[in-house]
């Protein structure tokens, strides 16, 4: 053939950058499912089923529209195992002139891509990936001579250049951001809207057998297995929100119920990064609907901020600091990551429902992954590297361009504060007011020390004392240490002493 083009497992779009010019009689497209990607950590089963799934259904449209694929099931014998591998198998078979792909999402990946032009050769193409709305060198462009990199300003650049919510040079409403009005408790709903299921096809079902068989000693739940799993079906679940909870979306963006895993959460994040759905055909459909008077602002800009803010941000900040990135570790975290974060045995009931949903969906949202997991871990002085491996692994929507970011600089503060202005603390009383989960634990969350008290409320003063030097002149935490600084002794000593006991219990394996 003439062009060999590879696709990856996260580049499931039709107008992917290395089909560009490609002739459905000329070249030839590679997929393939390998060991290697579904083992670098071990990702939770229902992980590796979308992804499957997705890519065969993937790989079943382009040869409806007249492509040849060479798709490669994990359990084909001569499956070498790497993407390495298997196009070098590829360019034995079809001896092409040339190889074609988009950059991957991930570092790792690109180090090795870049090796193939020597090792095969003959000459492989590395296409900037177009999906996004900035690419890796706009966004250095962005970053150049800037003291700090925030991502508010990153956003309203954004906001600007892409006229997003913009009405002339002003942001619609007079205001870039309503995140005031999106931090509401919510309460416990008969009509809470689900995410839009399907009903796996042959398809999946084969994917799932080969998963139970193939991955066994990976975690989570396999079934049930509703995902989307083309672009049609994650387009009808993204229509379903827009018509049944994107309304409720901004208001109880921060909330958390017990047995709501969803609650007016989109649910999209998985679709997106895989490339079933578009960033921007998901941004300009929640603009249409706020000038619909579909949805309030405060839900419609909150949407946009995740996705044209946000998620842009984490991955211009991923392709400018990496490789040194995933090693930093401001705080010096050395403490393994507890057991229960793969099994959910803990009687902390607000990690409980954290960690069980996870392994059941391979979701939870985003202020259960930041206030729950995240504050834990970091509350407790995790090594943040096996935080940001385990939420690789677990979620469904991660990949280290997103994820590692998210982890280690924002959830983490490994970066020392590159990506966050203070680091996402809080004692059980944030997690009470924003949750059910509190008065239905066996702690009590107004105790705050001693048997039977909440964990958290203890170890967010252990933590803010273990690391005065490094935060103690922090503006944004002006307030907790002169709290702090204020307790008399003895206060000062039980906590740190309930801490020590709890942390103490931790390290000994026993049930927390
Ligand atoms: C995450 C993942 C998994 C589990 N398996 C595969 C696979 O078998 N084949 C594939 O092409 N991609 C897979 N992926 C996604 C890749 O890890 C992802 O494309 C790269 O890490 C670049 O982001």
């Amino acid at each position: 053939c003439r062009n060999l083009i590879l696709i990856l497992g996260d580049q499931l779009s039709a107008d992917i950058s290395s089909l560009r010019q490609a002739d459905p009689e000329a070249d030839v497209i590679l997929m393939a499912e390998v060991m290697a990607e579904a083992t670098y950590v071990p990702h939770h089963k229902k992980k590796i089923v979308f992804l499957f799934s997705a890519m065969r259904h993937f790989a079943q449209e382009l040869r409806d529209a007249g492509w040849t694929v060479n798709y490669v099931q994990l359990d084909d014998t001569d499956n070498s195992g790497s993407f390495e591998g298997e196009v070098r198998r590829a360019v034995r078979r079809l001896t092409p002139e040339r190889v074609v792909v988009t950059e991957p999402g991930e570092w790792r990946v690109l180090e090795n891509m870049r090796h193939w032009q020597d090792d095969l050769g003959l000459p492989v193409e590395i296409r900037t990936d177009s999906r996004f709305f900035c690419d890796a060198s706009t966004f250095r462009g962005w970053a150049d001579g800037r003291k700090q990199l925030r991502m508010e300003n990153f956003y309203r650049e954004m906001r600007k250049s892409t006229g997003l919510l913009m009405e002339g040079d002003k942001p619609a409403g007079g205001k870039w951001n309503y995140d005031a009005e999106n931090r509401k408790p919510a309460k416990q709903d008969l009509f809470m809207p689900e995410p839009l299921q399907f009903e796996p096809d042959a398809i999946t079902q084969d994917v799932l057998n080969l998963v139970e068989q193939r991955f066994e000693s990976h975690i989570g739940q396999l079934e049930p297995f509703w995902f989307a799993v083309t672009r049609a079906q994650a387009e009808a679940a993204f229509h379903h929100f827009l018509d049944e909870a994107l309304e409720n979306f901004g208001t109880y963006q921060d909330a958390m119920l017990r047995g709501e895993k969803f609650l007016y959460h989109a649910v999209i994040s998985a679709y997106l990064n895989a490339g079933l759905l578009s960033p921007k055909n998901v941004c300009e459909k929640v603009v249409e609907a706020y000038y619909a008077d579909n949805c309030p602002l405060n839900a419609a800009e909150g949407f946009i901020r995740q996705i044209l803010g946000w998620r842009e941000y984490v991955r211009g900040i991923y392709w400018l600091k990496m490789p040194g990135y995933a090693r930093e570790n401001a705080l010096k975290g050395s403490r393994p990551l507890p057991a229960f974060y793969w099994t959910g045995e803990t009687s902390m009931k607000c990690v409980q429902e954290a960690v069980g949903q996870t392994l059941e969906e391979a979701y939870a949202h985003h202020i259960q992954r930041l206030m729950v997991t995240g504050n834990f871990a970091l509350l407790a002085g995790v090594d943040p590297v096996e935080v940001h491996e385990w939420y690789l692994a677990v979620y469904a929507d991660a990949y280290e361009w997103v994820e590692l970011p998210n982890t280690l600089g924002m959830s983490q503060f490994a970066d020392g504060g590159l990506l966050a202005s203070k680091p996402y603390i809080s004692s059980g009383n944030y997690i009470n007011k924003m949750s059910d989960y509190c008065e239905n634990c066996d702690y009590n969350v107004r105790k705050k020390t001693g048997e039977g008290a909440c964990p958290f409320n203890a170890l967010y003063w252990d933590f803010l004392d273990r690391h005065a030097d490094e935060l103690g002149t922090n503006p944004r935490l002006g307030q907790p240490y002169a709290t702090w600084r204020r307790m008399p002794d003895d206060t000062k000593q039980e906590y740190l002493d309930s801490a020590k006991a709890f942390l103490a219990k931790l390290d000994a394996g026993e049930r927390v």
